[in-house]
């Protein structure tokens, strides 16, 4: 499949592809979680939702490999580095309790994938301690496994977590494209930057698209079981 995409069209092949969701979790979607403990305003962030939700049941329609990932971390915090957890001011640390239980840890209910999102049996679901996807997981080795060699990415925060995971992938030789309606920032221009940087020089880290162009083609896969 070959879809328009900037700087230049972004070629793929379902079988060695993966749709990788990045930390749609209610930590950074929903109010009391680790977003809004940082100070920031978190409506923002669910205006991708439907759009997500659209390219998720195309590409499980397609029998596309879907990657979930959470930002989370061990009850004991025996994988969160205190640089991490003692970094600024916020309101509450990772670890401490709040209205979702605590924060960023694994298994509370803020840490939860939001509902419309939830992975389904045989997708792969990645707990990372790091901003990055790549780091201390063991997901370069999983998408080795399933011979991935093109990733896309949809989820929050653009310039953080999901930015991260697109120079790791990067680094380890995937072909990355960004769906851009499908990320967001808790920063408009923050979002806006990171995908001028993502696409500049050539595409230095990887290609963005509208999810329309992915939708597209993949409805043109969908027509061809027909
Ligand atoms: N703070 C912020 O923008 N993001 C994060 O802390 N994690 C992710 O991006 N997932």
């Amino acid at each position: 499949m070959l879809i328009p995409a900037q700087p230049f069209p972004y070629e793929f092949d379902l079988a060695h592809s993966a749709l990788v969701i990045i930390d749609m979790q209610r930590d950074f979607i929903e109010p009391g979680g680790f977003g809004e403990t940082l100070g920031n305003d978190v409506s923002l962030l669910s205006a991708i939702v439907p759009a997500c939700q659209a390219v998720l049941q195309a590409w499980r329609g397609a029998g596309g490999l879907v990657v979930h990932t959470r930002e989370a971390h061990r009850p004991d915090l025996s994988d969160c580095p205190p640089a991490k957890r003692l970094r600024g001011n916020p309101a509450l640390r990772i670890g401490d309790q709040g209205p979702m239980g605590r924060i960023l840890v694994a298994g509370e209910p803020g840490n939860q994938i939001i509902p419309e999102l939830a992975p389904v049996d045989g997708e792969i679901v990645i707990d990372k301690p790091g901003k990055g996807a790549f780091c201390a997981t063991g997901l370069h080795e999983i998408l080795q496994d399933h011979g991935i060699s093109h990733l896309l990415f949809m989820g929050v925060t653009t310039e953080v977590c999901v930015q991260t995971s697109m120079r790791e992938a990067n680094d380890r030789g995937y072909d990355s494209l960004l769906l851009e309606d499908c990320t967001e920032s808790y920063f408009p221009h923050f979002k806006a930057a990171t995908l001028d940087m993502l696409r500049a020089q050539g595409g230095i880290v990887g290609w963005t698209a509208p999810s329309a162009a992915v939708l597209t083609a993949l409805g043109s896969v969908a027509g061809q079981h027909c």
